[in-house]
């Protein structure tokens, strides 16, 4: 009997309700007869068990052996056929969603954590031993706006004060209020959120810098080493501009600006075991494009011995492709109902293996509220994606794995930060310097009223407020990762290929790609130590 392929044995598995560890699956491939091993090992195992370990198929295999001379040329048990009346199969864990009703789908906040309680018993005793991700800076549950001016004003007043306390002790600032009463001549600084920026007729830049107290204006020359800098400057963000202050009192002349930043000294945390992370996106199920192929060729690799140590699986957004995200987008779709895509995806997600810790946040096409910090997928779409007990989370949110903590933020703001800053400094071609960007604003989108929609909280949940050891993001689809102040930036490519639309604005994806980064070599100084970029596409 030819061997079976790993693949082949988790779709099997997982079509059964059962996820499977990656040596369960192995001993399964090298079985005499794989199916009958399959068959008695299910068999085996406890009624509510959602997943076979290796002992389980050890189990199943031993018991077999007495008989495995018939084994060898008896049929095996249909895999299709249930396996007896009174079905163990039935109450595995893995039961169909409740039955849904058409007029409550809208999305409903949930908390952060995980889908599910693990149930006993299910980590690998001999595989992979990921430890459960802890959360920070996720509004699932938390979310207090209504919308209401008011709600601008807070969360205005909270990114203030927190990227105000980064630049603090960086320049002696004066509220703007006191600065309209220094004298001329004076020397003074701002911290302020850039409320306005135009150039004069004589082609120098005019900053309007506002804080609690009001606005004033810092004007920097076009011939100044930092006239470059302007062209870096978002709307809203903060930052820090020092000078002298002109005769008449009333503008800035600026000398230096100042960003929150994250500092040059900065050293990322390591894991102390030999551990690595898959750092996926976009895999947009549900739409034409979308590449069975290549992800089957992922999860067929994270099988095997050369993936034993990738752990964890993070995903940064897009699990399907949605409805109506954009014009004509049903035109390209493969599964035109929602449901119905998270039901594929969640089929997709069984052939990762069962003992890999998995986190998720959703994307703009996912079925979430749009505006951002988006929450986390609402109960019923947990318990369709629910085979893997993994941890869902809100977009942005800052994920710890192994003591190294991960900036996940789906990564719509990258769009906008490409098309307003200067192709050197951010292009779709090294979305990874967009990355920096943020990374240098401390805030993961800060421009109110553009393209990247933000809701706006009684905080903002979009400054980073602490130097994230890893930025991972996805969306704009194209593979792209650098290093800044030593961050780990990865843009982590995509699973669907070029759409019509992508074709017709000259968009090329990067498709089937997965970086994996090595934990614990993060503090090495040549990327090719601690990142590996695999193609499956
Ligand atoms: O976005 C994938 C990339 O393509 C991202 O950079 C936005 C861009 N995109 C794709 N479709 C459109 C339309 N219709 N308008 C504007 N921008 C688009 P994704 O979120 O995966 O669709
Ligand atoms: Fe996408
Ligand atoms: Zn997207």
């Amino acid at each position: 009997m030819p061997r079976e392929t790993p693949a082949r044995i988790v779709n099997e598995l997982a079509s059964r309700g059962y996820n499977t560890d990656r040596e369960a699956v192995t001993l399964l491939a090298e079985a005499a007869d794989t199916e009958a091993a399959i068959e008695r090992a299910i068999e085996a195992i406890p009624d509510d068990a959602i997943k076979l370990s290796v002992d389980d198929v050890r189990d199943a295999l031993e018991t077999g052996s007495g008989r495995s001379d018939r084994s060898h040329n008896s049929p095996s048990t249909s895999s299709s056929s249930p396996a007896s009346d009174g079905d163990p199969l039935v109450s595995t864990g893995d039961e169909p969603p409740e039955p849904r009703d058409d007029a409550d789908r809208s999305p409903v906040e949930t908390k952060g954590v995980h889908s599910g309680e693990s149930p006993p018993g299910t980590s690998s005793r001999t595989g992979r031993n990921p430890d459960e991700p802890s959360i920070a800076g996720d509004v699932t549950g938390r979310s207090t706006g209504t919308g209401e001016y008011e709600d601008f004003l807070a969360v205005f007043r909270d990114r203030y004060e927190k990227l105000s306390g980064q630049l603090r002790g960086r320049v002696n600032h004066r509220p703007t209020n006191a600065v309209e009463s220094m004298p001329g001549g004076s020397e003074a600084a701002i911290v302020g959120m850039v409320a306005d920026i135009r150039s004069t007729a004589n082609g120098h830049w005019l900053i309007d810098l506002e804080d609690t107290t009001g606005t004033f204006p810092a004007l920097v020359m076009k011939d100044r080493d930092m006239a470059d800098v302007v062209e870096d400057l978002l709307f809203d963000e903060v930052i820090a501009v020092e000078g002298t202050l002109a005769d008449d009192g009333g503008i800035l002349f600026a000398d230096s600006i100042h960003f929150p930043d994250v500092p040059r000294t900065f050293e990322p945390s390591t894991a102390d075991r030999a551990v690595s992370a898959a750092l996926i996106s976009d895999v947009h199920v549900g739409s034409q494009e979308f590449d069975a192929d290549a992800w089957n060729r992922f999860a067929e690799w994270l099988h095997t011995p050369e993936a034993d140590r990738v752990e964890y699986l993070l995903l940064a957004g897009d699990m399907v492709e949605g409805v109506g995200v954009y014009p004509d987008q049903d035109e390209e779709l493969d599964i035109v109902d929602i449901y119905d895509q998270y039901e594929a995806f969640a089929e997709h997600l069984k052939d990762v293996p069962g003992d890999m810790e998995i986190v998720m946040i959703p994307g703009n096409h996912d079925a979430v509220r749009l505006a951002e910090p988006q929450p986390a997928f609402d109960e019923e779409l947990r318990s369709i994606m629910s085979a893997h007990d993994a941890t869902i989370t809100g977009n942005p949110s800052t994920v710890t794995v192994e003591g190294v903590d991960i900036l996940m933020y789906h990564g719509v703001s990258l769009d906008e930060v490409i098309a307003e800053l200067p192709e050197e400094h951010a292009s779709y071609d090294h979305p990874d310097r967009a990355m920096a960007q943020l990374l240098k604003k401390r805030h993961i989108a800060p421009q109110f009223g553009g393209h990247t929609r933000i809701a706006p909280e009684e905080r903002d949940y979009l400054v980073m407020e602490d130097v994230p050891d890893i930025f991972h993001t996805g969306h704009v689809h194209k593979l792209g990762y650098g290093s800044y102040h030593n961050v780990l930036t990865i843009n982590s490519a995509c699973w669907q290929e070029q759409t019509s639309f992508q074709e017709s604005v000259n968009i090329d994806p990067d498709v089937g790609y997965a970086p994996i980064v090595h934990l614990d070599k993060l503090d090495q100084r040549d990327a090719s130590d601690f990142l590996t970029i695999r193609s499956f596409g």
